[in-house]
């Protein structure tokens, strides 16, 4: 106990709390929500957090803002309050939520109560954030929780028993959405830098022994044309309890295959393994999700899953065995209506919605871990899904920590997604720039993605290496992914789009290869001849040029696309005064949801693929 007692010391008790395994699934489990309207501190010189002499503040500092600090006399020199003067609603970013915040970069204090939920005597409670962005420090009745990095995935915090009370829970979060060099991403990203608590927080009521993690998958070794004949499918995974706890009974159910299976686990983490007769798979465009159970005690689990198989074979993507061309499209997690992060289901319904209407089966949710309600709507609309971490551009390659940090944010995409069988591919980053360093950093994320989870294709999204006048796809970072994934845009930051007519292209790989990106900029309305730069003949041009190269110039190994991007959205980066004023313009939907003419180029395109596809399918046996 001494020695644990030390430890902390050395650590700091914030270090160690930090560590909380990521309870997945939080929904399936009882849980009460927080979201709803917060109090808010702009505090541009973190005042609320370091003293005058810039040091971090003491735990019970009157001026630090985790506390509540109400005045016990009228002389007392108070100089903070959360008032309802200043209110923000939780989940969302705070840029599109009042006017001073549309471009603010720095700390914002969040402060709500909450009563204790109901619970039993052996109950623990934890605080669960969907995501912060980007450094969050939480603290509850003026005592720090934990703190979290990485704007776009989850994180939770156990609440000590003897720290939460019958009522009035008072609890800060300190956002600070600030970009530095040494994070993920870094200082330089063409997208809006939302700050705020953009997704959800809840309270989660577990018991003191629970499973905290679990995954159900069909098994990577399996022949699945021959499953599939048998009609008998194998299937692995884990369940993994918040303590080990030997001899615990685990009980997993799927009521609609009358399936029921006990488990004994053996230490905090127990592998599966089982078959399962009468499955239907889940496929893409034709999803099929069943209710499975997990109970440990007194908690039952309750999630949907759906069972495929996804694999590369030489060149082609399989999904069940079948090959497969990928008719995507890359989206950013932004409503550009109302030009804000989006975060509820009925965001993900207009978003993926928009996606099926252009033909897709396939979405890129670039260039970070969207909200869950995407892979969970995905999952149910039968979408496949590239989902990546946040690994962009020039980040500092050369930094130990950095990767560490990369890492945990891959992790923490892995755990909370692995059990949606809409997510195929896993992207451990975009346009990273080729060097010894970066290419040993991003195989080692590579090697980690492949290691936790073998039921996903792992990619990164590359860069064209131009050479003698060919285009070559030879990025040495293409020997480690499972597909090869480019970026391209000729015609648009090159040449004019016929250049593509007279394209050539080399690819070292003997993969699947797909384009990431393609796209140019149009305003939505804006008409001349299609040799006129930001008009929607020239976006409409260039994607007739771009499929013709596909089709006529393209390797055999070309498995599918999703070009840039869904809609238009915000970027610091773009500042033309008339076609862009802060909006990258490569949209096929305009800001107010308008589709422009290149829109029916790829609709059309992605309908010829399907018909083809059908046709071939129906000629099979
Ligand atoms: C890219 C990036 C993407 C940009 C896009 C553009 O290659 O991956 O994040 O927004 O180009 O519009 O230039």
């Amino acid at each position: 106990m001494k020695k644990l007692f030390l430890l902390l010391i050395v650590l700091g008790w914030n270090t160690v709390l930090a560590q909380d395994e990521l309870i997945s699934n939080p929904d399936g489990r009882r849980n009460v929500s927080l979201n709803g309207t917060w109090h808010y501190i702009i505090d541009t010189y973190e005042t609320g957090f370091y003293d005058y002499r810039f040091r971090e503040r003491k735990e019970s500092d009157n001026g630090a803002y985790w506390n509540e600090n109400l005045p016990k006399s009228k002389s007392d020199l108070i100089e903070h309050r959360y008032s309802d003067k200043s209110s923000i609603k939780v989940p969302g970013d705070w840029n599109h939520q009042d006017r001073q915040f549309l471009h603010y970069e720095g700390t914002v204090w969040y402060q709500r109560k909450f009563d204790r939920p109901k619970m039993n005597q052996d109950d623990d409670v934890y605080l669960y954030f969907a995501a912060v962005n980007y450094e969050a420090h939480v603290y509850l009745n003026g005592k720090k929780l934990g703190s979290h990095k990485g704007g776009f995935t989850p994180f939770n915090f156990k609440i000590p028993a003897n720290l939460l009370k019958e009522t009035d829970n008072f609890l800060v979060v300190k956002v600070d959405n600030k970009r530095h060099a040494d994070e993920i991403p870094t200082l330089n990203t063409d997208w809006w830098n939302y700050g705020g608590i953009t997704r959800e927080v809840k309270l989660v009521i577990v018991p003191r022994t629970f499973i905290s993690q679990y995954n159900l998958a069909l098994s990577q070794k399996q022949d699945i044309l021959g499953s599939i004949k048998k009609n008998t499918f194998s299937v692995s995974g884990f369940v993994k309890l918040s303590q080990a706890s030997a001899g615990s009974k685990i009980r997993i159910e799927i009521p609609e295959l009358k399936f029921k299976k006990e488990i004994t686990a053996d230490s905090d983490s127990t592998n599966i393994e089982f078959n399962l007769k009468n499955l239907k798979l889940w496929q893409p465009e034709k999803a099929k999700l069943y209710e499975v159970r997990f109970t440990l005690g007194s908690e039952t689990i309750s999630e949907k899953i759906g069972f495929r198989k996804v694999e590369v074979q030489g060149k082609k993507i399989l999904v069940n065995g079948r090959q497969i061309f990928l008719r995507g499209i890359s989206i950013h997690e932004e409503i550009p209506q109302e030009i804000r992060r989006a975060h509820d289901m009925a965001d993900a319904k207009q978003l993926l919605g928009w996606a099926k209407e252009l033909g897709c089966n396939m979405v890129r949710l670039a260039h970070y871990p969207h909200n869950e309600n995407m892979t969970k709507l995905a999952d149910e609309m039968g979408l496949m899904v590239w989902s990546e971490i946040p690994v962009y551009w020039t980040i500092d390659f050369k930094n130990p920590e950095v990767l560490q940090k990369a890492q945990k944010q891959l992790d923490e995409m892995i755990a909370r997604d692995r059990n949606r069988a809409a997510v195929i591919i896993w992207s451990v980053g975009n346009e990273t720039p080729v060097s010894e360093n970066r290419t040993a950093f991003m195989s080692n994320l590579v090697k980690r993605a492949k290691t936790s989870d073998d039921t996903r294709l792992i990619a990164a999204a590359l860069e064209v290496g131009y050479n003698k006048g060919k285009n070559h796809v030879d990025d040495p970072l293409g020997a480690f992914t499972d597909i090869v994934a480019l970026n391209e845009y000729l015609g648009w930051y090159s040449g004019l789009p016929d250049a593509c007519r007279t394209a050539e292209w080399e690819v070292a790989y003997d993969k699947p290869f797909f384009i990431s990106e393609t796209g140019a900029g149009a305003l939505a309305g804006f008409h001349a001849d299609k040799l006129t730069r930001f008009s929607e003949e020239y976006q409409e041009w260039f994607y007739e040029e771009q499929i013709k190269m596909f089709e006529e110039r393209f390797p055999d190994s070309f498995s599918g696309l999703s070009p840039w991007i869904l809609a238009d959205f915000r970027s610091p980066k773009r500042n033309h005064p008339d076609y862009q004023e802060l909006w990258n313009r490569k949209g096929l939907y305009g800001e107010k949801g308008q589709k422009k003419k290149a829109f029916y180029v790829l609709q059309a395109y992605y309908k010829k693929i399907k018909d083809r596809e059908d046709a071939a399918n129906r000629r099979k046996p």
